[in-house]
């Protein structure tokens, strides 16, 4: 992946794009796929886009996945234009490769597909400002509201079981026992923070199998840097990165959406002292999402607070398994960084479970 080579007349070729290539530049900050800005001048006029190639060690179908990711788009298009609203901007629109398909795979066996880009909005990696996490949460639920009346069955799964924190762990003890990259000796105390959680891994998916928690179609990657929000407004606008839409639990949308933007510092701060669950950013999201997220049961509310913990466990769990095999899944910039990830993760654990009771707290005044 990191060597891939991108010969990019082929991919003009292929996806129509025209006009002189005048910007070309990496962007985002995935740890998965990789993600460019291609710009072009024709007549006087700037269009750019968006190039992605997508990692498919992940997502091994990407011709499913691009299914599942048009027909969502689709229908949060229509409802938009239902509803009166203009779906340009709150919409991706990917463009079709000569063969019909939203992908191409080329020579080397990579593939790629390229979106419009959307001109005028910014993302955060990390948030301090209440206002705009609100916005975050208004716009995840508004998501989830809208995706209510998505036919789930035809739905692909692009990663089976991806938040099934029961079998996350079971790959974790797997990774312990095999000790491919020799490393186990570095994190007896992350191990043993994990067994002690063995408990919380199946709650979800146990709620799961008792038929006490539906099924919804889900994002499944709700990072705060997966929406685009509107310089001029603020307003959370389009939600992106949608290869992991799956049939789902909204707590895993909510629980993700705290990891990822309620923790004081970025989700790979070595600095673990930095580390921890700001309420006030908690009781925005909460507020936002619940504003919009309306078809929610009395269950899924009560297990709001609690999702948090276990989807911050979850991923901490993922680096330190990812870390025990010798970072084969997430892109790394450094040896620990996967290390590093971990204890910020787990610190944060440690840090929701301390206030669990103002969370609750928190929540209720808002179901
Ligand atoms: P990754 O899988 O690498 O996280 P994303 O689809 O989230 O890929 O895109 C990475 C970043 O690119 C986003 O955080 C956002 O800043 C930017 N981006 C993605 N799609 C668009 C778009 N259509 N218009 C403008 N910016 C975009
Ligand atoms: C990956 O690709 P990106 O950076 O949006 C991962 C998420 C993790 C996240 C942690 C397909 O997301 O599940 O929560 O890293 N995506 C996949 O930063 O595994
Ligand atoms: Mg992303």
């Amino acid at each position: 992946m990191e060597n891939q080579v991108l010969d990019i007349d082929i991919i003009c070729l292929k996806f129509g794009l025209s006009g002189e290539l005048i910007n070309f530049r990496k962007h985002g900050n995935g740890n998965i796929n990789r993600t460019y800005v291609l710009e072009f001048q024709e007549d006087g006029q700037i269009q750019k886009y968006i190039l992605q190639n997508i990692n498919t060690e992940v997502f091994k179908n990407p011709s499913r996945l691009m299914s599942n990711v048009a027909g969502v788009t689709n229908h949060i298009k229509k409802y938009y234009s239902d509803n009166g609203v203009d779906p340009d901007r709150r919409t991706l629109e990917f463009l079709q490769c000569d063969n019909g398909e939203y992908h191409f795979i080329d020579e080397n066996a990579q593939c790629w597909r390229v979106y419009k880009f959307i001109d005028d909005v910014y993302t955060c990696e990390v948030i301090d400002n209440e206002g705009v996490f609100r916005e975050a949460g208004r716009a995840f639920g508004e998501f989830q509201n809208i995706l209510g009346t998505f036919d789930i069955s035809t739905l692909y799964d692009t990663i089976p079981d991806f938040h099934n924190t029961a079998k996350r762990f079971d790959a974790f003890k797997q990774a312990v026992q095999e000790n491919k990259a020799n490393r186990l000796a570095n994190v007896k105390n992350e191990v043993d923070f994990v067994l002690a959680r063995e408990g919380d891994t199946h709650i979800l998916t146990d709620l799961i199998d008792e038929g006490k928690l539906p099924l919804r179609v889900t994002h499944n990657d709700t990072k705060l840097n997966n929406i685009l929000f509107d310089k001029t407004t603020n307003e959370g606008i389009c939600i992106i990165d949608l290869d992991t839409v799956m049939t789902g639990l909204s707590l895993y949308d909510f629980g993700d959406s705290i990891r990822s933007g309620a923790n004081k510092t970025a989700e790979d701060d070595p600095n673990t002292d930095n580390v921890g669950i700001d309420l006030g950013l908690y009781e925005a999201f909460v507020s936002g999402y619940l504003s919009t997220a309306k078809a929610l049961t009395d269950m899924e509310k009560q297990y709001l607070p609690f999702s948090a913990k276990l989807l911050t466990l979850e991923c901490g769990m993922r680096f330190l398994t990812d870390y025990l095999n010798g970072d084969t899944y997430f892109r790394t910039d450094y040896p620990n960084h996967n290390l590093d990830r971990c204890r910020n993760q787990f610190k944060l654990v440690e840090d929701i479970e301390n206030n669990m009771e103002t969370m609750k707290k928190i929540t209720e005044k808002y179901c």
